[in-house]
């Protein structure tokens, strides 16, 4: 059989729009594809919830593929191991309460487990803003990363969720734009972004997990972005708890999807919604 050029392209942008329509209206939406969002949406999606990822590079994985300092080799403490060995991805006791895992294996494994849970990824695709109603962020706003990169001026497209997660880690891209275009405050104490400090991994650990939770109406957060916007460590190379925070907001989301969990909402001002 003789293969038709233009009938690749068509297969391509067919499947590609198919998909794409089909991610339109989901339950959850996550803005990156590192491995705290990544996990969350592993088990969301296994969990048979509708989630798709926009992730802004080409490739998937954020920070994780380099380890520390690009010795690709990741570390994670005894409860970081068991979501490891719920992905299937080996590791090696180094120490007590220290594992290690290759981190080239253990990234491609989580992003395979979770695109074959049913999880969406949209490559190459930057949030650029949220979509906002009188109950809180009802969604996001995209753009083709290679616009922004180009600085062209585009107009970007809509899609909507339930809820909407910030997993851009340390820039924190989806909080810093509601502190700067949505009236009302962040769920931290100064009702602002507060702020990662200096490296300290046993706090830095403990506290991302702790940190992974509701910040603003149906916005949640998870991973580094985590510590970052309520003001502590950073932990280095240590990736258990980027794990542990995803697995723990899938847990809190798949409870508020199911209605288990009431909303922890805050009035919103300045929006006024014409039915
Ligand atoms: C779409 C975006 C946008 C945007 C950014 O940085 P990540 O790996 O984040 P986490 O939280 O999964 O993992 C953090 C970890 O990698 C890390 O940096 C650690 C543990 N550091 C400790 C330390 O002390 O330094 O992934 C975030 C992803 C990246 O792939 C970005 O490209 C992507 O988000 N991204 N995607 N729209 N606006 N902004």
């Amino acid at each position: 059989m003789k293969l038709k050029d233009e009938k690749i392209t068509k297969a391509i942008i067919e499947r590609y729009m198919n998909k794409f329509i089909d991610n339109l209206d989901q339950d959850v939406i996550i803005a990156g594809a590192g491995p705290a969002g990544l996990t969350t949406a592993y088990y969301l999606a296994k969990n048979g919830f509708k989630v798709s990822i926009f992730e802004r590079k080409l490739s998937i994985g954020g920070g994780m593929w380099g380890g520390g300092m690009m010795f690709n080799e990741i570390v994670v403490g005894e409860d970081g191991k068991k979501i490891l060995d719920e992905f299937g991805i080996n590791s090696d006791k180094y120490d007590e309460g220290y594992y290690t895992s290759d981190s080239v294996e253990a990234i491609s494994t989580i992003c395979s487990k979770a695109v074959k849970a049913g999880v969406k990824i949209f490559n190459c695709i930057s949030v650029e803003d949220v979509m906002i109603d009188k109950q809180g962020v009802c969604g996001v706003v995209i753009n083709w990363s290679s616009v922004e990169i180009a600085n062209l001026h585009v107009d970007p497209l809509s899609i909507r969720s339930k809820y909407v997660v910030e997993a851009t880690g340390h820039p924190l891209e989806v909080l810093k734009i509601l502190e700067k275009k949505v009236d009302g405050n962040l769920f931290t104490k100064t009702g602002k972004i507060m702020g990662e400090k200096s490296m300290n991994a046993d706090i830095g650990e403990r506290t991302v997990v702790e940190n992974t939770k509701e910040i603003f109406n149906n916005v949640y957060v998870v991973g580094m972005a985590a510590n970052a916007a309520f003001g502590t460590n950073r932990m280095g190379p240590i990736f258990g708890g980027m794990l542990l925070s995803g697995k723990k907001l899938a847990d809190i989301l798949i409870k508020r999807l199911k209605g288990e969990i009431s909303h922890n909402q805050k009035k919103i001002e300045g929006i006024i919604n014409v039915e």
